[in-house]
């Protein structure tokens, strides 16, 4: 897949966006705001994330606490931050969060576009400084214009996304983002506020030495699995990575090539991974980048949306591993 845009590195996110929609003639620009949109909230959230383990000492340190929030924990100031952007921004009718139950209403019914997303993924990362994530999934809307949002504007299935990516927070912040015609990664840069354009048309080794599971669940793990793991393990050169943050996992495996897993384990027997808001939209970046990704009997992107939370196993990255263990998954079935 290929952008066709040649446009250097080194252009700012904005430009960029701009250009996009000239070639590619987006309707009338409402998806170029709504990028923007979300790229603003990830600055703003960026920062949150910059200064938390400061915000309890704030008080001591002379600054008030805007709004109490720096009292609340950091996926819940995200969810918020997103949902203001996304409701100031006018392009989104509805908004679908890991962090709500329901689908959240934002009263621009004449808006043309819906996103699911999980404003701050990797919880148990959080608090303790390792890289944490935000995923995020585009829909046009298929309700009238002029009506609230509906849960078929977010049950269309992974195809129909038109729009997908993430930003990690992680040592720089990057952001990740597809519509369709190809991926292209931009690292913020701090002091200029601005994310510029690093990485282009970005490809995902077709296959890699690195694998990436909660070994902890091994023992539950179905046979094709074990089996798979073992062989990684005897590869010469191979390595296990788990961040235990899907955006830092799946960010680093689509540059050096590589494979994640999570499979259904005795808790978790769906899997643990939500199939809107953190698997469709790395399974539509993974495909634009000649990747791969399965729930083991298909393709992610064809897995038939039945509830807006619901789970499903993911098996993501470099085509010849994820192939191989499609494989030996098809086998044991
Ligand atoms: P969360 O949405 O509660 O943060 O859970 C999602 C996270 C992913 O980022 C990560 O890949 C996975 O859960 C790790 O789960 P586990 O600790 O079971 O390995
Ligand atoms: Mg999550």
């Amino acid at each position: 897949a290929e952008s066709t845009l040649a446009l250097p590195v080194g252009t700012t996110l904005d430009r960029f966006i701009m250009r996009q929609q000239e070639a590619f003639a987006f309707a009338k620009g409402e998806l170029s705001q709504l990028l923007r949109d979300i790229a603003l909230a990830s600055k703003i959230i960026g920062r949150e994330i910059n200064r938390a383990g400061l915000t309890d000492i704030m008080g001591a340190l002379g600054r008030e606490n805007v709004q109490g929030e720096s009292q609340q924990k950091l996926d819940v100031i995200a969810n918020i931050r997103f949902k203001r952007a996304l409701v100031n921004g006018g392009e989104v009718c509805g908004i679908l969060s890991e962090e709500e139950d329901d689908i959240i209403q934002t009263g621009n019914n004449n808006a043309k576009y819906v996103v699911a997303m999980d404003p701050l993924d990797g919880s148990s990362n959080i608090d303790v400084n390792v890289s944490i994530g935000t995923i995020f999934s585009i829909y046009r809307r298929v309700s009238p214009i002029g009506t609230p949002a509906t849960l078929e504007d977010f049950m269309q299935g992974g195809r129909k996304q038109v729009a997908a990516g993430y930003i990690l927070y992680g040592s720089s912040t990057v952001m990740v983002y597809t519509t369709g015609k190809g991926v292209n990664c931009f690292t913020y840069e701090n002091a200029l506020g601005e994310y510029f354009f690093s990485h282009a048309d970005m490809e995902m080794p077709t296959t890699g030495k690195i694998y990436s599971i909660n070994d902890a669940y091994y023992d539950e793990f179905a046979e094709p699995i074990k089996s798979f793991i073992g062989d990684m393990r005897k590869t010469s050169g191979s390595m296990a990575r788990y961040i235990g943050s899907l955006v830092g996992d799946f960010h680093r495996n689509l540059l050096k090539g590589g494979i994640y897993l999570y499979p259904p384990t005795l808790k978790a027997k769906d899997g643990k991974l939500r199939l809107l808001y953190e698997c469709y939209p790395l399974a539509m970046i993974t495909e634009q980048a000649g990747g791969k990704a399965t729930n083991g009997v298909c393709p992610i992107l064809d897995v038939e949306p039945t509830q807006i939370h619901q789970r499903s196993a993911i098996y993501v990255g470099s085509s010849e591993l994820v192939d191989d263990l499609g494989a030996r998954l098809a086998n044991y079935q």
